[in-house]
């Protein structure tokens, strides 16, 4: 099941992007105030939009203008028009709110559609859906795009794994749809039960929501005995359902860009990087009704590849996500992202795919504390592991922690609900 748009010749794609561009600038700048100002403040008239290269002339928007916004002045409908309302905790000050019409809803629903279609899933199959519902819009994005591709939805939100695994058994689950971390949770719980992770029915992971990295998806693949396929997205710009992998190649995630237009930037300054080169993140909706949002800082650093996929879709594929701008540790001046950790770390064998960073202050010095978890089949013994863990991060990121805790696997805290923390930084 695919719609005709994801392998679009390019150049109609082009003519697509360039009316919905040109109807969405219209619609922000008609009915919401503070997109005036800001399209004011920067010379642009929506008739100036003529060409998608015009999207670099409209001003970005960021997370503080959400968050300056709060909790309805991004929306661009009259209240009897809304339909749903989501929101994005953030760490901390207020969530960042989001609203759906009718028609936002049944994109959303699509473009969701479209995901899980790509990662192989087909109408019949059992979805399993523990991403959390509520606020979130991981739980419900994942619900209706299951339900339009006629898949039947097992919905048991995150949380209570002994009985999800149970469930996943008798309901013969083909599909879990979950965060990587949760995956990984789920494998552990069900050894814990007695049972081998590897004969559970679900042949079909979608994860997403958070970061994961290659090493990993080949744990999740490896312990579960399933097909790892990442999938993207973010409240401000609709929820799950932006980009997913397909399962024919598992090589980057297809952007749904009928929908979301694409840019990607040099973080510090904002311009255009080459294609290829890695970079910011920059979203735009071209058929958002009720809250359209023009070029989007996500703050999440990838790569973007026009080149040929082998599934035939013709839509631009992003990268894994490797980080986020602001999740940039600077560690005594040496740049370093979580990820990159994970990624040299969890390549090694006897290494859990369990770890956490603890950054603090020792006078005016950053310290870091790394802690791993080991697997019980290494045939390492513990000194010689710490020595390859050092060494391969010092020969790859020329950085070694100043104390590399190993600990028996099941030390470090799992999360049974939502995203996972790596990072505790006591710094601030
Ligand atoms: O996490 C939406 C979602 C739900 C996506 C379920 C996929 C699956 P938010 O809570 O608004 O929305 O968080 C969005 O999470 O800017 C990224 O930093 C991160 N993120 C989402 N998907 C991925 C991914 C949902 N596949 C923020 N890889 C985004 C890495 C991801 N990071």
């Amino acid at each position: 099941m695919r719609g005709s748009n994801e392998s679009l010749d390019r150049a109609a794609l082009h003519q697509l992007q360039t009316d919905r561009l040109a109807e969405t600038v219209k619609r922000a700048y008609e009915t919401v105030p503070f997109y005036r100002e800001q399209l004011e403040d920067a010379g642009v008239e929506p008739d100036d939009i003529e060409s998608l290269e015009d999207i670099t002339t409209l001003p970005m928007t960021t997370k503080e203008d959400f968050r300056d916004q709060y909790p309805d002045g991004l929306f661009a409908v009259d209240d009897e028009e809304l339909t749903r309302i989501h929101a994005s905790s953030g760490t901390t000050g207020k969530p960042k709110i989001v609203s759906y019409t009718d028609d936002d809803l049944d994109i959303w629903s699509r473009t969701m559609a479209r995901s899980l279609a790509a990662a192989g899933v087909e109408p019949g199959d059992t979805v399993q859906n523990a991403y959390g519902y509520g606020l979130f819009t991981g739980g419900l994005g994942f619900h209706q795009g299951a339900e339009e591709l006629g898949t039947t939805v097992v919905p048991t939100s995150s949380g209570g794994t002994q009985r999800q695994i149970e469930l996943a058994q008798d309901l013969e689950s083909d599909v879990l749809a979950c965060t990587p971390s949760y995956a990984l949770y789920f494998a552990e719980t069900a050894e814990e039960m007695g049972l081998n992770p590897r004969d559970l029915p679900i042949s079909v992971i979608a994860y997403g929501a958070e970061t994961c990295t290659e090493p990993m998806r080949e744990e999740i693949e490896e312990q579960l005995n399933a097909t790892g396929i990442n999938n993207y997205g973010l409240s401000e710009i609709i929820g799950p359902g932006v980009a997913a992998e397909c399962h024919e190649a598992q090589d980057g995630l297809h952007i749904w860009e009928d929908h979301f237009y694409p840019e990607v930037v040099d973080p510090r300054t904002g311009d255009p990087v080459e294609e290829g080169e890695e970079g910011e993140l920059i979203l735009t909706t071209l058929t958002k009704e009720a809250m359209p949002v023009l070029r989007y800082r996500t703050g999440d650093l990838t790569t973007l590849t026009y080149d040929e996929c082998e599934c035939g879709r013709t839509m631009v594929r992003m990268k894994n996500i490797t980080g986020r701008a602001d999740d940039l540790l600077i560690v005594r001046g040496v740049n370093l992202y979580p990820s990159e950790i994970e990624h040299v770390v969890l390549e090694i064998d006897g290494v859990a795919p369990y770890y956490r960073i603890d950054l603090a202050k020792e006078g005016s010095l950053d310290v870091m504390e790394l802690t791993i978890e080991t697997t019980e089949e290494s045939n390492r013994n513990e000194d010689e592991l710490r020595n390859v863990i050092l060494t391969r991060l010092q020969n790859v990121l020329s950085f070694t922690p100043d104390d590399l805790e190993l600990v028996d696997q099941g030390s470090i805290a799992r999360t049974e609900v939502g995203k996972v923390q790596r990072v505790y930084d006591h710094r601030k």
